[in-house]
């Protein structure tokens, strides 16, 4: 059994090369990258999140400790891919316009590839705009959207209404998520899914896809 009390304080302390010694380590030790990511790396950001809203952290202790979690996924982004899979279908994903919170879209992205989705990633601060040319350019079979700020979520439903008005809404599933979008707002803005986490979202898009 791995303790991951260690590695979440080395997010929280900002500490890459400590951080990236304990993945290493865990990985060594058969370590699911599943739980590597929840229990150790995402713990660790929740509780620095926490910090910046009681007041006890800052933005550049928040920009540390995204900067260690950024270089650790890089070391587990191997153990996920498999370059050999049959393409399970296409995903274009995005956080949406106002937002740079791209952890947690960078994850969901790297999973879907991860079990053979051919991903494309817009990045952040992407205006409808934006997604809705990459629907009409790369004919995805969903549409993923990312927000982190509760300010920036109508920036989906934005979404959506302009691929409706493009008349390209039923060509594609939309699919949100971030850490303030719940399955109620999902509803209410006419997506087609929501997910709370990468491992939920891989089942996700297999259904939408009916694989
Ligand atoms: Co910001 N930030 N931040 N931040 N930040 C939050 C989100 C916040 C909750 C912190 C807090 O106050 N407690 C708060 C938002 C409050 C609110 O909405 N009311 C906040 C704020 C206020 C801000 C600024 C406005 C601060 C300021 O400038 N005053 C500013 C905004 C900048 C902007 O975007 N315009 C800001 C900036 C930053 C940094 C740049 C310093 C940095 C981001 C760096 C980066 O992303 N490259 C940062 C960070 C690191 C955080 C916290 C601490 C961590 C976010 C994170 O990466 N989590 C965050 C606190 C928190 O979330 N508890 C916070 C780990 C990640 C793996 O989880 O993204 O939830 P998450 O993704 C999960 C699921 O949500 C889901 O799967 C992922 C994996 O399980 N998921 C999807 C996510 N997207 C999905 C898409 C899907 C499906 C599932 O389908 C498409």
């Amino acid at each position: 059994m791995i303790d991951y009390s260690a590695l979440k304080k080395a997010v929280i302390d900002g500490d890459d090369e400590r951080t990236a010694q304990l993945v290493k380590e865990a990985i060594e030790q058969h370590a699911d990258p599943a739980d590597i990511v929840t229990l150790g790396l995402q713990a660790g950001l929740v509780t620095v999140g926490e910090k910046f809203s009681s007041g006890e952290f800052f933005i550049p202790e928040m920009l540390l400790a995204a900067r260690t979690v950024t270089r650790s996924l890089d070391i587990i982004r191997p153990l996920v891919s498999d370059s050999d899979m049959i393409t399970a279908g296409k995903v274009v994903i995005g956080t949406v316009v106002g937002d740079l919170h791209d952890i947690g879209k960078n994850l969901v992205g790297m999973l879907l590839g991860g079990v053979g989705f051919d991903v494309l990633d817009l990045g952040t601060d992407v205006y409808p705009k934006r997604f809705v040319t990459a629907v009409m350019e790369h004919k995805p079979d969903i549409l993923g959207m990312s927000a982190l700020i509760t300010t920036t979520m109508p920036a989906m439903e934005a979404t959506i209404q302009a691929l409706e008005s493009a008349n390209i809404r039923r060509q594609v599933k939309v699919i949100v998520g971030g850490a303030p979008v719940t399955q109620h707002f999902a509803d209410q803005i006419g997506a087609d899914g929501y997910c709370s986490n990468g491992g939920s979202a891989i089942e996700l898009c297999n259904r939408l896809v009916g694989r």
